[in-house]
């Protein structure tokens, strides 16, 4: 994983108010003290800000502060946040499967809150669902093994009613599982891999940033990605990875390059795909990722080339060339085996209504809305009477999309594979199929607009 050398990372350091000063401090101390020759960049005139790239840190004994921050979003300005450790994208855990992950929550915020871990497949007392919030000072241990495929995951609050703020204050990370399987591939790492949390974010007249809630989704006013205004990333001339989180409360994301170029798709919610394919537009809701190479072969020095959302017109990141030779990677022909989900034994239909309700009920987090076996696979089929886009998220599996009738009609390619996180816009039918193999436990399915789902479009279940 890359490491920013750029003088933005000094300023970067979180000011902390109230009681969570000194551990805030502490950890915030700890995430610089690791970054090697950080205090020797020099300085480099820029009319974009340098793309900040969260430190990268292990799971194994690791603690991790919600808490109200001070952060620079490029501009040198600092804006109050609230982020985890006082960085904004919080740190990018990198694991391997079969480690194990220690986390203590420690929540300094002035409400509930507790993380969840999305797209990890871990029990329910690991899956930082809304009825385990822990109150403002308190702490909660988490303790896991990582046993699935190597994918971009992402960590976010998830207490009922309060996901929506806390999501947008700018409590949220990336989580990477690596394995051997994707050692193998070559990719592009190091400085070569790079995440991109791509969200919006409003802003207060100081710059503060705020969260106005709406029934039909927050949408903020400008982009951030990793928490940087008005980014830019130097690259070298060679092929790059991108781990691409859609980390937005409600605003979906049509990306494409300036140049018309394409990705070269890799990867999404659930890992590697089985076949590298190239698109020119990926459209990504929230909770979505993908993995994607993009080749600056041909970017000569100083040569620009801008990652844009076609929905909004957005200019997102901005590439620019160093004129260095970079990393060259051949796609193969595969990347890795899907075996794909068959012969449903049971099917279940999930009405997503309104803003608030999954088949005509509100979320409660004492009731159990229905019981999966352990190890069947089914099919479920999610429609709406209005009130999309609703993502639809399942805790506790990956699953497979299998079909989409009414709407857009097709699947498109970053729906191929295993993913945790499914676009229902209006009109559409999409059939899932899903297998909980993993644990015997208490999950929720939710609309991943988060104020469809704090406004109770969430339903648990149980797996036995
Ligand atoms: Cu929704």
């Amino acid at each position: 994983m890359s490491i920013e050398h750029e003088p933005r990372r000094i300023s970067r350091r979180a000011f902390l108010w109230g009681t969570a000063a000194s551990a805030g401090a502490i950890a915030v101390g700890g995430a610089l003290s690791s970054i090697p020759g950080v205090l020797g960049a020099p300085p480099r005139p820029s009319a974009r800000n340098p793309l900040y790239i969260p430190p990268t840190v292990s799971p194994s004994g690791y603690g991790l502060t919600a808490l109200p921050a001070l952060v620079n979003l490029g501009g040198g300005k600092l804006s109050s946040v609230w982020a985890y450790n006082g960085l904004l994208p919080g740190p990018t855990f990198v694991a391997s499967r079969g480690d194990t992950a220690t986390i203590t929550l420690n929540n300094r915020l002035s409400q509930p809150t507790i993380t969840h871990w999305h797209g990890m497949l871990v029990n329910d007392l690991n899956d930082g669902a809304p009825r385990l919030a822990i109150p403002s000072l308190a702490t909660y241990n988490y303790s896991f093994t990582i046993n699935q495929r190597s994918a971009m995951n992402w960590y976010h609050p998830h207490p009922h009613m309060m996901t929506g703020e806390q999501v947008a204050m700018g409590l949220a990370g990336a989580f990477i599982v690596r394995d051997t399987e994707e050692a193998a591939l070559g990719l592009p790492s190091g400085v070569y891999e790079v995440p991109l949390v791509v969200r919006d974010a409003s802003f207060d007249k100081s710059g503060n940033m705020t969260y106005t809630p709406r029934n039909g989704g927050f949408e903020g006013k400008m982009p951030l990605v990793n928490g940087t205004l008005n980014p830019r990333l130097d690259v070298d001339r060679g092929h790059y990875r991108f781990r691409v989180l859609a980390g937005s409360n409600a605003r979906i994301f049509g990306l494409a390059l300036s140049n018309g170029a394409p990705f070269t798709l890799i990867g999404n919610d659930g890992g590697l795909l089985e076949t590298p394919v190239q698109v020119t537009r990926i459209d990504l809701s929230p909770g979505e990722r993908v993995d994607v190479v993009v080749d600056f072969g041909g970017l000569a020095k100083g040569g620009s080339v801008m990652l844009r959302d076609l929905r909004s017109g957005w200019d997102l990141l901005e590439f620019v060339g160093t004129g260095a030779a970079g990393y060259a990677w051949t796609p193969p022909a595969t990347l890795s085996t899907i075996t794909p989900l068959a012969s449903p034994q049971t099917t279940r239909d999930f009405s997503f209504d309104g803003m608030s309700r999954i088949n005509g009920r509100t979320y409660d987090l004492d009731r159990i809305d229905f019981i999966v076996p352990f190890g069947q696979t089914e099919l479920w089929r999610f429609t709406t009477a209005g009130n999309a886009p609703h993502p639809v998220h399942v805790h506790g599996a990956s699953f497979q999309v299998v079909s989409r009738t009414g709407g857009r009609g097709r699947l498109l390619p970053w729906e191929a594979g295993w993913k945790d996180t499914v676009l229902l816009e209006d009109g559409e039918t999409v059939e899932i199929l899903i297998r909980f193999d993993a644990f015997r436990s208490l999950y929720v399915i939710h609309c991943h607009k988060l104020e469809h789902e704090d406004a109770g479009m969430m339903a648990n279940f149980e797996v036995v």
